[in-house]
């Protein structure tokens, strides 16, 4: 029996609900963090010694980090199609997990939290732009990769397009000046085309506008 605890408007958590409906799998939603709230409680800081959502229970594994959850149910439930078993292609999806986790989404939803959340008047302009910047070399560092194969680390769908593709909704879902990228614009094409992406990823999130509280 799974068990998922998070706010379905949390980008860490859509990458685990979106992993789930790919795979098909059955689960049980708990809803947790923001208005929710429950990240104090014992029983789930025993889960997740850091208070945060994801995290996910599978039978006696407790798990958290929305990257290693997407890891753990791509191997374990998708060996060979979104989580290859060949080491080197292994590699490529876990390099390009770790390029999304260490550059793309600290740019990303740096640039989330400092432009969408933050009301107007507080906004650091001066660092938004040095964000916008990250962004744009970071997404044109994509295309280059995505110009050369329909998806981030190979010919189909694998779990290293799962967090990237997560963040992108939220990355041209601002009204920022933006890089022209045609080959990221195919892949969310492709992407957009797929039911599980559009349940889980592709929902309104303006309820964060101009909200820093959670
Ligand atoms: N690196 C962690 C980040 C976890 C995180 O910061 N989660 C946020 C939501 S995106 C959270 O728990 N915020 C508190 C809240 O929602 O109340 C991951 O990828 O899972």
């Amino acid at each position: 029996m799974i068990t998922l605890w998070g706010r379905a408007n949390s980008i860490n958590v859509q990458k685990v609900l979106w992993t789930l409906d790919e795979l098909g799998l059955a689960f049980e939603h708990v809803n947790a963090g923001g208005h929710a709230g429950g990240l104090d409680d014992p029983a789930f800081r025993a889960m997740n010694p850091h208070g945060r959502v994801p995290v996910l229970r599978d039978g006696e594994a407790a798990l958290w980090e929305s990257n290693a959850i997407v890891r753990y149910l791509c191997a374990r439930y998708a060996p060979d199609r979104l989580s290859p078993t060949e080491p080197a292609e292994r590699a490529q999806c876990d390099a390009w997990m770790d390029w999304t986790a260490t550059l793309l989404q600290p740019a990303v939803m740096g640039l989330f939290w400092g432009f969408y959340r933050t009301p107007a008047a507080q906004r650091n302009a001066a660092r938004n732009a040095a964000l916008a910047r990250e962004c744009a070399r970071a997404v044109e560092a994509l295309d280059r990769q995505l110009s050369a194969r329909p998806f981030v680390a190979s010919a189909a769908l694998s779990m290293a397009d799962i967090p990237a593709g997560t963040l992108m909704f939220r990355y041209f879902g601002m009204e920022i000046e933006r890089p022209a990228a045609p080959a990221v614009d195919g892949w969310r094409v492709r992407l957009e085309a797929r039911p599980a992406y559009r349940r889980n990823v592709m929902r309104p999130f303006d309820e964060l506008y101009g909200r820093l509280a959670f």
